[in-house]
């Protein structure tokens, strides 16, 4: 049976991998962080009582930032594979959190290494490092591919930038089997909900019932490559089961605006928007229904009306340097991993809006049922 450890198990794609590898039979080791309050909800149904006979997932309190932990964990798992999914993970927290940012997502990736050089598991112990199309950065070239250059646009980019090249080191070096994957935006029903798709989707389901009047936004004209989490942590995968270790981009090879998954969301739920205006002066407005679409979900949207004003843009989501366009080039890992994906856009935008509408649902049930959210203060 092999072993993995995951650092970012509590994330979305830790969560996705999780229980992909469990499927596989795999003896799962996660690091979770410690918090104040549960993290864990994201693979609270793959967690089993560590006193029941047969558990495959353990979890364990750690850290990047933590050198003697990693060790520990490291020396006490003995894992075939180790996914490195833990990250200060968000572009704009990244300006105000710059130092810690590079500890984490740079620094930590060496932490990493190192542990498995001074374990003598350098023969045995696989790394994926998730590496991110950030380091593309300011465009260079499109689509971006494996050979494309780099130019980082951001301090989690940056940190990214020294955690990719020091895997290509180490592997250089100690001839250690570690590979990055490239991966471009991925989302799914479970991302975290201040990136913007989470956010769009979240929203448009509770403008739908009527539980939240407006979307705000930064820059709609930002392009990205978006897939689908489930499909990219196969890859991850495959990654670590080839004879030689290599990087590879992961990415649909199709790029949308926000302000165009802002649109296919909406109509998801048979609204249609329209938007106007330039920079931050731009909103996107409710220029039709679609009533038979509103009857096939059996929604009532007496809330909405046309022309009513449903995105706004709010220049505090700028950021200070942006990247304002990413479209990969998968084309390596189709041929040499024979890596598919099963999603498109489209296919992503219905699975993150029906999603979210369920869970926006559930909120309108207990506010018509007369719930309010306990307030322990009062
Ligand atoms: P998430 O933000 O959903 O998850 C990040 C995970 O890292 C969480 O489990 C978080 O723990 C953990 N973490 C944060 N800081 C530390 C730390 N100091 N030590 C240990 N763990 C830590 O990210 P995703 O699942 O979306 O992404 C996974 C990885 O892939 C990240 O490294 C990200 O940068 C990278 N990536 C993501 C892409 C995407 O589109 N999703 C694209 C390309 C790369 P907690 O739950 O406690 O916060
Ligand atoms: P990104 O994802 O920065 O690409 O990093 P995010 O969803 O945060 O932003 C995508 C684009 O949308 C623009 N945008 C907004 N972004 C957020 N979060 N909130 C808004 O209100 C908003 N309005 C417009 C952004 O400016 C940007 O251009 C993600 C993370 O998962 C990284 O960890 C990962 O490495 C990369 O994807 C690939």
């Amino acid at each position: 049976m092999k072993k993995a450890l995951i650092t970012g198990i509590t994330g979305q794609d830790g969560a996705y991998l999780a229980e992909f590898l469990l499927k596989k039979g795999y003896e799962v080791h996660g690091v979770k962080r410690r918090s104040s309050s549960f993290n864990t909800d994201r693979i609270d149904h793959l967690y089993h009582d560590p006193h029941e006979k047969g558990v495959k997932l353990h979890l364990h309190y750690g850290d990047l930032t933590d050198s003697t932990n990693l060790i520990r964990l490291i020396q006490e798992t003995q894992p075939d594979e180790i996914y490195n999914l833990g990250a200060q993970s968000h572009v704009k927290v990244s300006f105000d959190t710059p130092e810690y940012t590079a500890n984490a997502d740079g620094v930590g990736v060496l932490r990493i290494l190192e542990a498995i050089r001074l374990l003598g598991l350098t023969k045995k112990t696989r790394i994926y490092q998730a590496s991110t199309s950030e380091l593309y950065g300011l465009v260079q070239a499109v689509p971006q591919s494996e050979s494309t250059p780099f130019y980082p646009r951001s301090p989690y980019a940056v940190a990214k930038l020294y955690g990719y090249w020091i895997i290509v080191n180490y592997r250089e070096a100690y001839g250690m089997y570690a590979c990055n994957g490239i991966l471009f935006n991925h989302e799914s029903p479970i991302r975290g909900e201040t990136f913007v798709t989470r956010k769009i989707t979240r929203a448009v389901a509770k403008i739908s019932l009527g539980l939240q009047t407006c979307l705000y936004v930064g820059n709609l004209s930002a392009q990205r490559d978006w897939g689908h989490a489930k499909d990219y942590i196969v890859a991850m995968w495959l990654m670590l089961q080839q004879e030689k270790a290599e990087d590879f981009v992961i990415a649909t090879g199709v790029t949308t605006t926000v302000r165009e998954f802002i649109k296919m969301s909406f109509l998801e739920l048979g609204i249609e928007i329209e938007f106007s205006g330039k920079n931050e002066y731009e909103k996107g407005v409710i220029i039709d229904i679609d009533q038979a679409r509103v009857n096939e979900l059996g929604l009532n949207l007496s809330a909405l009306h046309f022309g009513q004003t449903v995105v706004k843009v709010d220049p505090k989501y700028f950021r200070p340097t942006e990247v304002e366009l990413l479209i990969g080039d998968p084309t390596k890992a189709k041929e040499q991993l024979g890596w598919e994906p099963k999603y498109d856009l489209q296919a992503l935008v219905t699975d993150m809006v029906q999603a979210d509408l369920n869970l926006a649902k559930q909120d309108e049930h207990l506010k018509k049922g007369g719930y309010k959210t306990l307030n322990y203060f009062e």
